[in-house]
This record gives structure tokens, C-alpha cells and sequence, in this order.
């Protein structure tokens, strides 16, 4: 008998239990309202972000699924999305007639496969389909005629859903997919249409539950997923916990939890850099009339430790970098940056100035910082890139121990004019407010060098949690 039993529909049985005090995390902006997106996955083309999303059309109050096509959203700014409309339906694969799952696109020899999860009309529930297209656009056609993942796969998933396809260096594409708790993972072979070898089970994935992400970094592999173990979520609500490995088949180290849940029951990662800006896109219930079936895609700002682990991501209520104690959006080159300094007392970490984190206040030391104790008078810190930047704004957080290191007197921006440092053209307040983003935006300059001159109040030194160039 075909199964009818949905991950959510699950989750909504177990909703009920919860005590209304394990109420769900606040809502992010939508990147629409028009529709119900869910299910996001991400690629980057060129100047243009790609947003894949499934689509949730059940009615309000509906109890389950209505997912029957797929849409792509653009947008060059990772803050406003141009929806392209339904790119790909269950019309593209003859073979299948319901539940538009999560899906990917990855690009393979100039075409764009879009691994799509679809209720099959054959034996069993649940298969994953591949189409192509010539374009991140499409059209995109069925490129293989039946399903590459089927129940009757020799140790696929218990669900066979949510395939994440990842090219290494080498070429070699692998996929991971499963829900039920069972993460599964093959080779491709290039046509990208059929396994090279044979299906595994990945070691060390611990909590997986569905919805894997992957990608790589600084040569390490990173497998993002949704879990929904009671050390992370609410009964019935999914985090999402991510893994990392040497190795793109494992073994993985599970690393914590990488975003809390959220105002839906099912929870779905998409991790992507996008002009020198991480991000962790994702779904919630946030949109009006939305719920666990109306789902909306969203994204927040993703940032890194020094030592390749993630910051959790802070779920936020607005526009991507809105004011008060969030950065300002734009590219950040300091992240792509070389720091040096007059000076910086031994115990302190200039690099700490370009991490990304994100402090709850000035005086919150916990990743490091630059202080130039017990220095008094002016100081500065300065970046360097290999190749010019076009730079118009700095934003300053200000390091303010309570102690020897207080907010400055006064500060100014100057770049490297090509022989000497000159103050920056229309230079706007220097701010010298503790606990927030001071912005201080200029006139553009293209340059290799960018400093920030600090001048200290009478009888203290001074500091930086993050300085950011954009
Ligand atoms: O949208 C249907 C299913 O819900 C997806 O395949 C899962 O990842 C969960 O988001």
C-alpha cells in the first residue's frame, strides 16, 4: 500500500503535545508574498543568485501537502527576488503524479540538472527524478525517463526526498538524500543521470533526520540538515545541525546546531556565499496566512568562526541587515582582507576584526578582539587586498572592556591614493557609539589599502570587534 504519511503531517501530531511556551522562533522577511515557497536550495551564476523553491499551494487550514511545480528567483542582491515563475512541473516527468518535493539544481559540462524528489506512479512512494536544462532558467526536460532513485534501489533512503548533489574539485559529483532518520549518499557518473557505485550510509551523520545541504570550504566538507532531536528543537519542530568531513563520503563530525527551528514544522537549509557574503537560506511560517503547509522561503546572514565552524544564524524580523545591532548588507571585503596595525597588545587578535561575527555588545569579547592597551593617543588598523576594491562605507563596532579601553574620542577613514594615505573624499560622522554598527559612508574610491585612524579619549586605550569594509 502507498504510504500517505508526510514528515509534517508527523511533526503536527506531535505539535499538539507541546506546551504553548515551545513556541516557535520569530518569522525572517519572505523573499515573496505572492506565493508559498519552501524547500530552497541555492546556486550562485555568475553576478545573480538562484533561488530553487518548491511550492506549498494547500489551502488555509489544509493538513497536508499541495506541492505540484517549482519556481526560480533571482536576484543580484541577496535582498530582493524576481520570481521567473514555475520553471518545472510534475507535468516534466511523466512518470510521476504528486508531491513536488525538495529539489536542486547543479551544473555539470555547461547544462543545469534539477534533482527533484516526485511521487512515482509506480511501486512505492516517494522517487527522485532529474531534468536539464541548458539555462539556470531551464526549460528544463525530463533527461532520463523514469526515476535515478527508487524504493527499489538496493539501500536507498526509507524516503527517498531531498537530494543535495555536490561537485568536487576533481569532478567527482556525489548526492546525499533520505529522510527518516536514513541520510544516504552515491557517486554520479557524468552524465549525471546514473550511480557510479554503489548507494552507502554515510558514518557520523548523527540526529539526520532530512533535507541534506552540501558544499565545501577551505577544503573542508560541510553537510548541513534538518534533525529534530529534543537537544535541538521542540517536539515535532526541526533544527538544522550540520556535520563536517575530509572526505566528501565521510566519515562526518557532527558540529552543533546551525539554525534553531522556526515558525514551521519542517526546517530546510540552503548555505551559499554570494559576493564574499555568506548565507543560510531556509523556510519558515512567517508570511501572512502561512503556516506548515504555506510555507515562505527566507535567508539570513551566515557567519563563520576562525576555525571553520558556523555562528549560529540569527532568524531576523526584516530587511537582510536592517539597522540597530545588525551589519549593514553590502559585500564585506574585509572578509578577503590582510589586517596589520600601529599597534596591538599580545593577548588581543587583530583578525578578529574581519571574522563576521556579529557581538551582542561592545563588550562582548567572546571572538576575540583588537585593543591596543595601555597605547594612548591615535592608533590605526588598516586593510590591504592584492587587487583594488571600490570602496564607499566602513561600519565600526567599538571594543569597550569597562576597563583600560573605552569608545574613542574621534576617528577618520583614509585609503592609499597610490603614494600616500589621504583622508577619504565626503567622509560622513565618524561615529563613535558603543554596542552598534557606527557606518561611516564617503565618496567611492578604488584602492588597494583602507585605514582607520582611532584617536582615544584622555587616559584610555581603544579597541575593535569588527570593522567592515563595503
Ligand atoms: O516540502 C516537502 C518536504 O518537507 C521536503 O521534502 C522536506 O525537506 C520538508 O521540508
Amino acid at each position: 500500500m502507498r504510504r500517505r504519511w508526510t514528515t509534517a503531517l508527523a511533526a503536527i501530531a506531535l505539535t499538539a503535545l507541546v506546551p504553548a511556551t515551545a513556541g516557535p522562533a520569530q518569522a525572517a522577511a519572505p523573499i515573496t508574498t505572492a506565493i508559498y515557497t519552501a524547500d530552497p536550495a541555492a546556486l550562485v551564476v555568475g553576478n545573480t543568485l538562484y533561488l530553487y523553491t518548491g511550492h506549498d499551494e494547500a489551502p488555509a487550514g489544509g493538513t497536508n501537502f499541495v506541492m505540484r511545480d517549482w519556481h526560480v528567483f533571482t536576484s543580484t542582491d541577496a535582498s530582493t527576488f524576481t520570481d521567473q515563475g514555475a520553471k518545472m512541473s510534475l507535468a516534466t516527468f511523466p512518470w510521476a503524479g504528486a508531491d513536488a518535493w525538495a529539489g536542486e539544481v547543479e551544473p555539470h559540462n555547461g547544462k543545469y540538472y534539477w534533482y527533484a524528489p516526485v511521487n512515482g506512479n509506480g511501486p512505492g512512494w516517494m522517487d527522485i527524478g532529474v531534468a536539464v536544462g541548458n539555462s539556470p532558467t531551464g526549460p528544463f526536460t525530463d533527461a532520463k525517463g523514469g526515476p535515478l532513485i527508487s524504493d527499489s534501489t538496493p539501500g536507498s533512503s526509507p524516503l527517498n526526498i531531498d537530494p543535495t548533489v555536490f561537485t568536487d574539485d576533481d569532478g567527482q559529483v556525489y548526492m546525499y538524500w533520505g529522510s527518516y532518520y536514513g541520510v544516504r549518499a552515491a557517486r554520479l557518473n557524468s552524465d549525471m543521470i546514473s550511480l557510479n557505485g554503489p548507494v552507502v550510509t554515510p558514518q557520523g551523520v548523527s540526529n539526520f533526520w532530512e533535507a541534506p545541504w552540501m558544499f565545501k570550504r577551505n577544503g573542508t566538507y560541510y553537510l548541513a540538515y534538518a534533525a529534530n532531536d529534543s537537544g535541538c528543537s521542540a517536539p515535532g519542530y526541526a533544527c538544522v545541525r550540520y556535520a563536517t568531513a575530509s572526505n566528501p563520503m565521510g566519515p562526518w563530525t557532527q558540529r552543533g546546531v546551525v539554525l534553531d527551528q522556526v515558525t514551521s514544522t519542517t526546517n530546510h537549509p540552503a548555505i551559499i556565499e554570494f559576493n564574499g557574503q555568506w548565507y543560510m537560506v531556509y523556510h519558515n511560517a512567517g508570511a501572512p496566512g502561512g503556516g506548515n503547509f504555506r510555507r515562505s522561503v527566507t535567508l539570513d546572514k551566515l557567519y563563520w568562526n576562525a576555525d571553520g565552524t558556523m555562528q549560529k544564524v540569527v532568524q531576523t524580523t526584516g530587511p537582510i541587515g536592517g539597522g540597530g545591532g545588525q551589519p549593514p548588507s553590502g559585500t564585506n571585503h574585509a572578509l578577503t582582507a590582510t589586517a596589520s596595525t600601529s599597534y596591538v597588545s599580545p593577548w588581543e587578535t587583530l583578525g578578529a576584526i574581519k571574522d563576521g561575527y556579529v557581538p551582542s555588545g561592545s563588550a562582548d569579547h567572546s571572538h576575540g578582539a583588537y585593543g591596543n592597551w595601555s597605547h594612548q593617543g591615535t592608533e590605526w588598523i588598516e586593510y590591504q587586498w592584492p587587487t583594488a576594491r571600490t570602496l564607499g562605507k566602513v561600519a565600526t563596532y567599538w571594543f569597550d572592556d569597562d576597563q583600560g579601553i573605552d569608545l574613542p574620542a574621534s576617528c577618520q577613514v583614509q585609503y592609499w591614493n597610490g603614494s600616500a594615505y589621504v583622508n577619504v573624499p565626503g567622509q560622513s560622522s565618524c561615529g563613535v557609539a558603543g554596542s552598534t554598527y557606527n557606518v561611516t559612508t564617503f565618496t567611492p574610491v578604488s584602492t588597494t589599502r583602507l585605514r582607520l585612524n582611532i584617536t582615544s579619549r584622555p587616559g584610555y586605550s581603544t579597541g575593535v570587534l569588527e570593522w567592515m569594509a563595503l
